[in-house]
């Protein structure tokens, strides 16, 4: 921490760059023009000429916004001077999405921490001190890298960090993967390759064995509701059809992956749907509920475990769906394993027909649950001297402790506003719980969603209209759209025929690998960490610690538009294009255009991976020019036929079509055809050879690891530190925007928020300056004393570089803590304290 928050000072930037600072008078004074032209009134020199030649060109914002909202740039003079939604049709104007982060792209693309030339450190790490080198010794420097590291310590020392940067590109994003890896039955570890984007540096990584860092963010979500339990998501326009929205740890009103989201909530709410919102944060979506429940961050699950035996005690549960589709009837022994009809040697075990058996209690027998007509959900059986149980069981036996009481001490409401929120949810259906990433940020929130499954089969939230509970939950795409899709891709460019095996693995686990120099059981040397559309110190949790695990790294690369504290802490920074400046396919029917040069010396990543992957030796690694593999990515029989082939995207950037509605209820499409809250086996998302006990395949509540109510630490640090997406901030994509900071900064600098009675014990007032720290790092920025968040509580902006903070960083106070099952990001589940300056 100590190390940070000494060298973590924007004088040490400022003051070290004079040569990107140089170039700098020259871009913003371009940015400022732009400024100018596209509503504040026109520059001097315009005013005397005619109106200048425009171009129009079709772009998106990089980074994981998950709007993809197709923007069309202006250009005039060579220069991108406004980004606006494109237009629609009339009758289909309704879906015109952006936000005034899109509008302020050229802010980011002329602003002030953009990258402008390849630089080698001069000083020590974090210094600040440049030296700014020609492309040639760049490419050099980075071949020379990967290459010495290859020959010392084998392919897999060279580490390649994947991020949200282009999460959507294919050409120039970064590979990443879902599941990481496998324990075969053998007891080996197996990495699977996660080579779906990013096609240069796929092909680099796959050819020298190298290891893929995968996200660790948003992860709980994305492999518990994609991979575990497959839970369904309908479409947002079904909001529309729901009468209780529960927003919970979601804010539709300013962030989601769908721009469209908060458009059917209101539409469900005009239709007289109530909408409730659980946040411990006031935020524009709890301003328009009907009822806002502030709890304490970290504590959803034992919320969940209160309304479900609330539901469950009050006999408000559609007892019919839990019962014919969900798993409660299921029966499991002692190790869990389900009872099937191999176990009556009906079947042969593993086949498809081997099918899970449940009491029918009409029938007086075991039958496949398939052919059942009144399943027991409660009993425990004898099978042919087997004692098995329901599942329904075992899940209320595992949640016994967490009752209405104890959820109400945990969460920091009440009993009544528990109990209400349960009576609501189970009586005045159809309730969309729309479960976004809020509650997911914290230690062990993967069991949200055996808890959220329990929780929707009693209310029957699933399959319905308007019953639903994965709100955005790795959507983007489902909701309708005029954009039409692509219908095929053609991937074979990822295959790389005589690969070396590398690893593969979540990048957080650099942290465990410095202190023990081991991964999986085996020594791991971590020679080189290119980070290429990510930015750890600005937005992994526990950036303190990843930085001291950096120390550990022999050399760093940052491939990056902009200089942000993990550039900041590289030894060599590469500028590479931001839209508008490349080509690009991004993934949702959108072809980025190429508008103009690029700023200054960037390169695409693709030009970039290839001169590296030619001055390996590789000349044949990856053929032709970037728009060539997009040609063939794209050019499918059946794109062309549709007209989405790759020339009419090249043209027209997007093609408008009609308004096509996505499948808009889905039901349960797992194996079993019923909602799950309950898995066999439970595979990590990384493996190592855990393995996971009866307990953590049934729904469960743990606290935080940090943020907890009896941690003896809160004594030093009594507030529970937490941040969030919205409106004006989107990771690092919108650093030092000045737009932006009008709307998101008080007198020019990043605020924290604060209840009046925390502010008051410490005489602050909105916009003095304070100190937030703990013993991960600290950070001073100013105050803004609010009603609208907790009373022990305090929230942290998500989204601004070291050097906008005068001391220290905002991201510095988190904790790394990635767990054993997802590997997860939590950025809400830590403490600490606020003092004046
Ligand atoms: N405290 C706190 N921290 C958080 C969160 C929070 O709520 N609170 N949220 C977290 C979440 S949910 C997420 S998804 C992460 C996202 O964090 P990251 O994965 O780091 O993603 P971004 O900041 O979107 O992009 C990373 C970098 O990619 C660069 N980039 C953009 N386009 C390109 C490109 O084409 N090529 C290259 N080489 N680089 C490019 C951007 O300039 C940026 O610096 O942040 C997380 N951090
Ligand atoms: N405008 C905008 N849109 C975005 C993004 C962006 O940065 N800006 N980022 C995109 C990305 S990468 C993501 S992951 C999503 C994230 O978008 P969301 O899923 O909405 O995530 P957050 O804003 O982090 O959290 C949602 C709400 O949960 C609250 N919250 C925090 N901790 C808890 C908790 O423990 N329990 C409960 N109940 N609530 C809690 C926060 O105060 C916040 O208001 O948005 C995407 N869309
Ligand atoms: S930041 Fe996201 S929602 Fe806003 S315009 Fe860009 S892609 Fe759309
Ligand atoms: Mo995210």
């Amino acid at each position: 921490m100590d190390k940070s928050s000494k060298k973590l000072t924007r004088r040490s930037f400022l003051a070290t760059t004079a040569l990107a600072a140089g170039a700098l008078a020259t871009a913003t004074a371009a940015g400022c023009s732009s400024v100018d032209e596209s509503g504040a009134g026109a520059t001097s020199a315009e005013t005397d000429t005619a109106a200048p030649e425009e171009s129009y060109f079709v772009g998106t914002c990089h980074g994981n916004c998950g709007g993809r909202c197709a923007l069309k740039a202006t250009v005039r003079d060579g220069k991108v001077v406004s980004t606006l939604p494109m237009d629609y049709t009339k009758e289909n104007e309704g879906l015109r999405v952006g936000c005034v982060k899109g509008v302020s792209n050229p802010l980011r693309i002329y602003g002030p921490s953009r990258l402008l030339y390849p630089m080698k450190r001069a000083g020590e790490r974090g210094s600040g001190e440049w030296e700014q080198i020609s492309w040639d010794e760049a490419i050099e420097l980075f071949a020379n890298q990967l290459k010495t590291t290859m020959e010392t310590y084998g392919g897999e020392a060279n580490m390649w960090q994947g991020g949200a940067g282009n999460m959507n590109g294919v050409l120039n994003g970064t590979p990443t993967g879902i599941i990481n890896s496998a324990l075969l039955p053998t007891g080996e570890i197996k990495p699977l390759d996660g080579f779906s984007k990013g096609y240069a540096n796929s092909r680099l990584i796959q050819k020298t064995g190298g290891t893929v860092l995968s996200v660790g963010h948003d992860m709980a979500g994305i492999v518990f509701a994609f991979v575990h339990l497959t839970q369904p998501r309908s479409a947002v326009e079904d909001l529309a059809n729901a009468k209780t929205i529960v927003s919970w740890g979601a804010n539709p009103a300013e962030a989601s992956f769908c721009r469209a989201a908060w458009n059917w909530v209101c539409k469900g709410r005009e239709n007289g749907a109530k909408l409730i919102t659980i946040d411990p944060l006031f935020t524009s979506t709890a301003a328009h509920s009907d009822e806002w429940l502030p709890v304490r961050t970290g504590t959803d699950a034992a919320l969940m475990c209160g309304m479900i035996h609330y539901i469950v005690d009050n006999d408000l549960a559609d007892w019919d769906y839990v019962k014919n589709g969900s798993v409660a009837p299921f029966l499991i022994d002692e190790t869990g394993a389900y009872l099937r009809l191999s176990n009556f040697g009906k079947a042969e075990a593993g086949a498809d027909d081997d099918v899970p058996v449940v009491w029918d209690e009409d029938a007086g027998e075991f039958v496949a649950h398939t052919e059942a007509v009144n399943p027991a959900i409660r009993g425990t059986f004898d099978a042919e001297g087997t004692s098995v149980r329901t599942v329904f069981d075992a899940a209320m036996e595992n949640i016994a402790p967490f009752t209405v009481e104890f959820a109400a001490e945990e969460c920091g409401i009440s009993v009544e506003q528990i109990e209400n929120l349960a009576r609501t949810c189970a009586t005045e259906g159809p309730t969309s719980f729309y479960i976004n990433y809020g509650l997911e940020h914290t230690y062990e929130s993967w069991r949200i969603y055996f808890l959220i499954g329990l929780l929707a089969s009693l209310t029957h939230s699933v399959g319905i209209p308007g019953g639903s509970h994965v709100g955005s939950i790795g959507l983007g795409h489902e909701s309708a759209t005029t954009i039409k899709q692509p219908k095929t891709f053609n991937a074979d460019g990822f295959v790389v025929e005589d690969a070396v095996p590398g690893n593969h693995f979540t990048g957080d686990w650099i942290v465990q690998i410095a202190e023990t120099g081991q991964w999986a059981g085996k020594d791991f040397h971590m020679g080189t960490l290119v980070n290429m559309c990510a930015n750890p110190l600005d937005n992994f949790s526990g950036s303190s610690a990843l930085l001291k695990a950096y120390d550990k790294i022999d050399y760093i690369i940052t491939i990056d538009s902009i200089m942000t504290t993990t550039a900041h802490y590289s030894d060599l920074v590469l500028p590479t294009c931001m839209p508008w400046e490349t080509y690009e396919y991004i993934d949702g029917g959108i072809f980025e255009q190429k508008a103009i040069e690029p700023v200054g010396d960037a390169k695409s990543d693709f030009d970039i991976i290839k001169s590296v992957a030619v001055k390996m030796g590789y000349d044949d690694l990856i053929e032709g020019e970037g728009l060539d593999f997009l040609r063939s990515y794209l050019d499918t029989p059946e794109n062309i036929e549709a007209g989405v082939g790759f020339d009419a995207l090249y043209e027209n950037g997007v093609v408008v079509g009609d308004y096509s509605m996505p499948a808009t209820v889905v039901p349960e499409y797992n194996p079993y055809g019923r909602t799950q809250f309950y898995m066999e086996y439970l595979m990590p998302r990384d493996a190592w050879g855990q393995v996971f006990g009866l307990q953590d395949r049934l729904p469960f509540y743990k606290p935080s690891i940090e943020a907890y109510a009896d941690n003896p630490d809160r004594e030093k640090y009594p507030l529970y530190g937490f941040s969030n997406h919205d409106l004006y901030h989107g990771q690092t994509l919108w650093v030092h925007n000045e737009w932006l900071n009008t709307f998101r900064t008080i007198e020019g600098k990043p605020f924290c928020r604060m209840h009046p009675e925390v502010a008051e014990a410490r005489g602050i007032k909105t916009g003095d300056k304070v100190r937030v720290f703990n013993d991960h790092g600290s950070c001073v920025l100013n105050a803004l004393v609010t009603e609208g968040i907790r009373n022990d509580s305090l929230w942290l902006p998500h989204g601004f570089t070291w050097d906008e903070f005068e001391e220290g960083y905002a991201q510095s106070l988190t904790r790394w803590c990635p767990d054993d099952v997802t590997s997860n990001n939590n950025f809400n589940d830590w403490i600490c304290q606020v003092e004046k300056v």
